[in-house]
């Protein structure tokens, strides 16, 4: 149970002072007002108060003198009775709340603008009791930084899920879609409590029966999960196949030109509606690792986005078209290709050419979620296009939910980069917030990382990616350290050893693993098709374009100006200057630029071989370490949570052994230099 309920876990409260402070909060409380969305709120809060306090609120539906806790509207609740004044809450989006104590502290107020708000304002309540923070002087105007909030599910209809760490799908099963609508619900109030707005509920690669989720063979139930979703704010998209019209009704040609094509796409549109009446829209994957699109038909990108929000836009209805587009078929002796490349080739110079419904959705390195890329150039060069983040809270490439990676700080150098677009401080925070290039719609999504195991996502301390990326994308200033605290508090409880731990664990993590995998932003060399574990030469002569090009002599992909891809010059002045330059090329992405001699110095003094040496020795000892602090906090946290935890460490200490010693003997071999500390390679 404590597994399933993450970081949702609502301890009792034990601690005396604290709960004679605030348990006359939760005797009564008022959710003013009638919606699914109050009811969630409302429901919520009655299930935190009742667990933290153990005694059972009275509720009121308005707002009652004998109420203590207040929610709703700024216009179904009195505020003047509490003496606040609307007209200063005005700044605040849609999205936001106030929550503040007054009457002398006697009670406190929930508001916002809108009931998906109040939920918002509710779970903040319960944070901040989860987390056992003073209420007295409570005082709290929120708004989320970014406008879509945004998972995508990369489930399939038989169950499984793409790139998928932690069991089958909760949505489908057997080519249906799921009967246990209760974990749906489940999911929904832990997507709502770290403010997720938007989620698309099937694989962007869309083949066999899920291109008919759009018929009626399943809408009905598609319908059903829109409104749980609906119930917790979250909106539903769904991935669509672009050669719709011919699989599911046969039509000659999918041509966004064609004049039959663009009726038959209104008509869907228009069914999907009267099923769905706040449908978000559609997650498009076209012309991209074998699916379809409006290349067949010598079209743009631009042509196949637009047909669809043409479709899409007299419902309010979103276009989400990935930019994860490049050749998978490319010839690996041709270094005149470059897959890093690729998106901004093809999206750049249609820069302006989408309607106003439609959203880019760009990953945030060129390439596929390595432990370590630069910022994808399209962020920035995009000035008349809106357009998104896609990260992945799926591990992927970061250790499959068995190794321990703590993504946060990783997203968070993503949005703190700067671009230089419009000069210094063109951050990409700035520019997924939609206010770099006033964009009407913008905002980050992530691949999720969960599936029905007990726990959600394999491995439990990969809960904290979920939570964090949440905490994130609501609010980009919040640092690494403040999100990790805040979810082994809600987690885990509040026992100072285990949170300072713990929270030493993640914010090392990805530098750990960092270290012991591909070096200095090379990134790959993992084992073809699953990813997982060390395969130098993987993809060295596939066609994949993901190469390393190591031989005797050095490493490292040359992608300057001047001798290389020119993929250098797609960034703007300085990053161009200073990633071009092997001079000024941070070290951590050297390899990604540049093509060097194994003894090649390093910014850090170290030699690339050296380096390559003491990262993979030192990241297999870190990860002995990070076992025994966790064997320390035996005891201190749940046994079955305990447990689940140390059977992955030890997967990920013969994970990281292994990638120690196949990079180290490979380039020990490649280069035929010695370690200078004489350790043992084979
Ligand atoms: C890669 C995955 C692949 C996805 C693809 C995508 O390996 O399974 O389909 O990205 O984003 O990371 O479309």
């Amino acid at each position: 149970q404590a597994s399933y309920d993450c970081w949702l876990q609502y301890e009792k409260i034990r601690d005396h002072e604290y709960y004679n402070q605030y348990v006359a909060y939760s005797r009564g409380i008022a959710v003013v007002g009638d919606s699914p969305i109050l009811k969630s709120a409302l429901d919520e809060l009655e299930r935190g108060l009742f667990s933290m306090f153990g005694q059972k609120s009275t509720v009121y539906n308005e707002a009652a003198k004998e109420a203590s806790i207040i929610a709703g509207t700024f216009e179904s609740i009195p505020l003047e009775d509490y003496g606040l004044n609307k007209a200063s809450l005005i700044n605040m989006n849609e999205e936001g709340y106030l929550l503040k104590a007054v009457k002398d502290e006697e009670k406190i107020i929930v508001a916002a603008k809108s009931d998906k708000g109040v939920l918002y304002a509710v779970h903040h309540l319960l944070r901040l009791l989860q987390l056992r923070e003073s209420l007295k002087q409570v005082n709290i105007v929120e708004s989320p930084k970014n406008q879509l909030r945004m998972l995508n599910q990369w489930d399939n209809m038989d169950g499984s899920v793409e790139r998928g760490y932690s069991g089958q799908s909760i949505f489908y099963e057997n080519h249906k879609i799921t009967t246990n609508l209760e974990r749906i619900k489940d999911y929904a109030r832990l997507l709502s409590s770290i403010g997720i707005n938007a989620i698309s509920i099937n694989n962007v690669n869309v083949w066999k029966v899920e291109t008919k989720l759009i018929t009626n063979d399943f809408l009905p139930d598609v319908a059903k999960i829109a409104d749980i979703l609906r119930a917790y704010g979250i909106k539903t998209f769904l991935s669509i196949n672009f050669a719709s019209p011919i699989e599911i009704d046969g039509l000659q040609t999918a041509d966004p030109l064609d004049p039959d094509v663009k009726t038959w796409w209104k008509n869907k549109v228009e069914e999907i509606y009267r099923y769905i009446p706040d449908f978000g829209g559609f997650v498009v994957k076209a012309d991209s690792e074998h699916r379809p699109g409006p290349f067949s038909y010598d079209r743009n990108h631009a042509d196949g986005a637009n047909l669809l929000a043409e479709a899409l836009e007299p419902f309010g209805g979103l276009v989400i078209w990935r930019c994860f587009v490049y050749n998978c078929l490319q010839d690996w002796r041709d270094r005149s290709t470059d897959r890093a490349r690729a998106a901004y080739d093809h999206f750049k110079p249609l820069d302006g050419d989408f309607l106003d419904n439609v959203i880019l959705q760009i990953k945030n390195g060129p390439m596929d979620f390595q432990v370590r890329e630069p910022v994808s150039p399209l962020f920035g060069a995009l000035e008349k296009t809106n357009q998104m983040m896609e990260f992945q809270v799926a591990q992927e490439y970061t250790g499959q939910q068995k190794d321990l990676c703590f993504l946060v700080p990783l997203w968070k150098e993503v949005l703190e980069f700067d671009t230089y677009a419009k000069g210094e401080g063109s951050k990409v925070k700035n520019i997924v917030n939609g206010s770099l290039f006033n964009d009407k719609f913008s905002g980050i999504c992530a691949v999720s990382n969960i599936g029905n195991d007990e726990n959600w996502t394999g491995n439990t301390l990969a809960q904290a990616n979920l939570y964090g990326y949440g905490r994130l994308i609501w609010n980009p200033d919040l640092t690494s350290e403040e999100i990790a605290e805040e979810w082994i508090r809600s987690t885990f409880g509040q026992d100072p050893s285990v949170v300072e731990q713990i929270k030493q664990m993640l914010l090392d993590s990805w530098s750990i693993y960092e270290n012991y995998t591909a070096p200095l932003g090379v990134g790959w060399m993992v084992n073809p098709h699953h990813h997982y574990g060390p395969n130098i030469d993987g993809y060295e002569y596939s066609v994949w374009g993901t190469y390393h090009f190591a031989d005797r002599d050095g490493i490292g992909v040359d992608r300057t100006i001047e001798t290389g891809t020119g993929y250098a010059g797609q960034y703007y002045s300085p990053n161009k200057e200073m990633y071009n330059n092997l001079e000024t090329c941070p070290d951590e992405l050297l390899l990604f630029f540049h093509h060097v001699p194994y003894t090649y110095k390093l910014k850090s003094g170290k030699t690339v071989i050296q380096h390559i040496y003491d990262t993979h020795f030192k990241g297999a000892e870190q990860v002995e370490e990070l076992i025994e602090k966790w064997n320390g906090l035996r005891g201190k946290i749940d046994e079955i949570r305990f447990v689940n935890v140390s059977e992955r460490f030890q997967l990920q200490l013969k994970n990281a052994k292994e990638w120690r010693d196949q990079v180290n003997t490979y380039f020990y071999r490649k280069s035929g230099i010695a370690d200078e500390n004489n350790r043992t390679i084979y």
